[in-house]
């Protein structure tokens, strides 16, 4: 461990937000959803092989009058949440703040103008609260030489084709985020085998290292980047999602959970877990020296669901009164 990481250790637990052009969908395409394996609200564009024309146009469904981050802050810091985690890239490729690296971001496909990265940068900075990105740098639909998992959308990837969009997109992407938006707590990174067996090369990803290091020196990095759990590159281990320790670890980790099912919005959401769940999972991971990263799946115009917001009431009371601060 280094002095980087003590907040985190101390912080324990966290609110995640997954919000994109997905949320526009809620979780179904002309009247279809669930075609493939993977029902996650937030891959409707891979399992329904939507255009990035057709997709892009989910942005003109969002509802800027009732946007509002702060909110979102608000409901974390009730909630006893000390750091977020929002989703500045999914899968999708689309970047919700005003990148330059391209157009496919939501300021410019809906035409807003709103950068919703820098109003976060800006409610967390005056709540106090640490913000952190997930950004997909493996998995994008949206570049022709990017991941999209089975090579489905993009077909056969060679190594060349990868670096270009690693060089051209993912690099000057990850530039932006570390250097426009104030002190980033952490990048969490999303890849779940490791880099080896990957179109990945080592120093492709220890490029995103040094980079983050220079720009941000006390930013933290998951391992979810997928380079090996080793203190020069990784400064917490993230467990599968929803998953729990199993035993007591010395090195900073947390799990990513849901409240729901899928972590952007579905507006046919069945399985909502029990508060009594919720609390479980924060427990047993402290009790094994690690936090909880719970994700809420903000609507298009911005309102959290209902089935959140009360949960998360519920474990800011409890930990008001029995927390430890
Ligand atoms: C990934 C994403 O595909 C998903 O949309 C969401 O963002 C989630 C937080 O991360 O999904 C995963 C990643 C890792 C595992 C399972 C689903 N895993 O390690 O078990």
């Amino acid at each position: 461990q280094n002095n980087r990481s003590a907040w985190f250790e101390d912080a324990r637990f966290g609110m995640f937000i997954h919000w994109g052009l997905y949320s526009a969908a809620e979780g179904i395409w002309k009247g279809e959803n669930l075609r493939y394996a993977n029902n996650y609200a937030e891959w409707i564009r891979y399992r329904n092989r939507i255009s990035k024309e057709e997709y892009g146009a989910l942005a003109q469904r969002f509802v800027w009058d009732s946007i509002d981050p702060e909110q979102w802050v608000l409901l974390a810091k009730q909630a006893g949440m000390k750091y977020i985690i929002i989703t500045s890239k999914h899968h999708d490729g689309v970047a919700l703040w005003d990148t330059q690296v391209g157009n496919y971001s939501l300021p410019k496909l809906s035409g807003s103008g709103r950068d919703v990265i820098k109003e976060m940068a800006d409610a967390c900075r005056k709540h106090g609260m640490k913000l952190g990105f997930y950004y997909s740098h493996w998995i994008d639909w949206e570049h022709p030489y990017a991941w999209d998992h089975n090579q489905e959308l993009t077909g056969h990837v060679t190594d060349e084709q990868f670096n270009q969009y690693w060089q051209e997109k993912a690099l000057p992407q990850l530039r932006e985020l570390l250097t426009n938006y104030g002190d980033i707590a952490m990048m969490w990174f999303d890849m779940w085998i490791p880099y080896q067996h990957t179109i990945f090369k080592k120093e492709q990803l220890e490029q995103a290292v040094a980079l983050i290091r220079e720009l941000q020196p006390n930013c933290l990095i998951n391992s979810r980047l997928g380079l090996p759990t080793d203190a020069k590159y990784v400064d917490f281990e993230t467990l599968g999602d929803n998953q729990f320790g199993s035993s007591y670890k010395q090195h900073p980790w947390e799990t990513p959970g849901t409240i729901a099912h899928s972590w952007g919005y579905n507006g046919q959401e069945k399985e909502w877990k029990s508060t009594g769940q919720l609390f479980e999972s924060l427990i047993s991971n402290v009790a094994l020296n690690g936090g909880f990263t719970l994700n809420i799946g903000p609507r298009a115009d911005g309102t959290v669901p209902y089935e959140s917001i009360s949960r998360l009431h519920d474990l800011g009371a409890w930990l008001q009164q029995y927390g430890e601060s």
